[in-house]
């Protein structure tokens, strides 16, 4: 019967496709995705961005939180405040790995710009509006390097933090 035989081509075609779609990728769950604040403004004393957007000395240039954990296949999503710049290193990178003499010059300030191991660099900041978000998806379980790559906020600041990968059976 042509209906039977095209039911069950139908329902053939439908596992095929379940199988392409990787079982390890997480798509829902509490760890699909983290978020974290890349630099913050500040309140105390109070600051008004209404009549000075970007004063950069009313900006704190850290990652809160230092560490997120996402299962793989999941996102970070990167809420910018301020001038910088999110670039993220391969699984088991140190902050004390990246080469800080590797720059894009100035002005207004040098961008670090080391290659080596690097998975991904924000969009350059320097044209754009500050305030941004930049949503990075991690396929692969490790522990990943985030740096901020304004110069002075990396060598002096200490801007960096690491995304945790936990693989889809792995639990904390
Ligand atoms: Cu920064």
């Amino acid at each position: 019967m042509p209906s039977r035989r095209s039911s069950v081509v139908g329902f053939v075609a439908l596992m095929l496709v379940a199988l392409v779609v990787p079982s390890a990728v997480a798509t829902d769950g509490p760890r699909v995705r983290a978020t974290v604040s890349f630099g913050q403004w500040q309140t105390d004393p109070p600051f008004d961005r209404f009549t000075v957007p970007n004063d950069r000395t009313r900006n704190n240039h850290q990652l809160l939180p230092q560490e997120v954990k996402i299962k793989a296949g999941g996102a970070v999503n990167f809420i910018i405040s301020g001038f910088h710049e999110p670039t993220i290193y391969d699984a088991g990178t140190q902050p004390g790995d990246i080469n800080a003499n590797l720059v894009v010059p100035g002005p207004p300030v040098a961008l670090i710009n080391d290659p080596h191991n690097r998975i991904f660099r924000g969009a350059d900041p320097r044209p754009l509006s500050q305030d941004r978000v930049e949503s990075v998806t991690f396929p692969k379980p490790g522990t990943y390097l985030v740096i901020c790559a304004v110069h002075p906020h990396f060598v002096i600041d200490g801007m960096f933090g690491f995304v945790k990968v936990q693989g889809a059976d792995e639990n904390d």
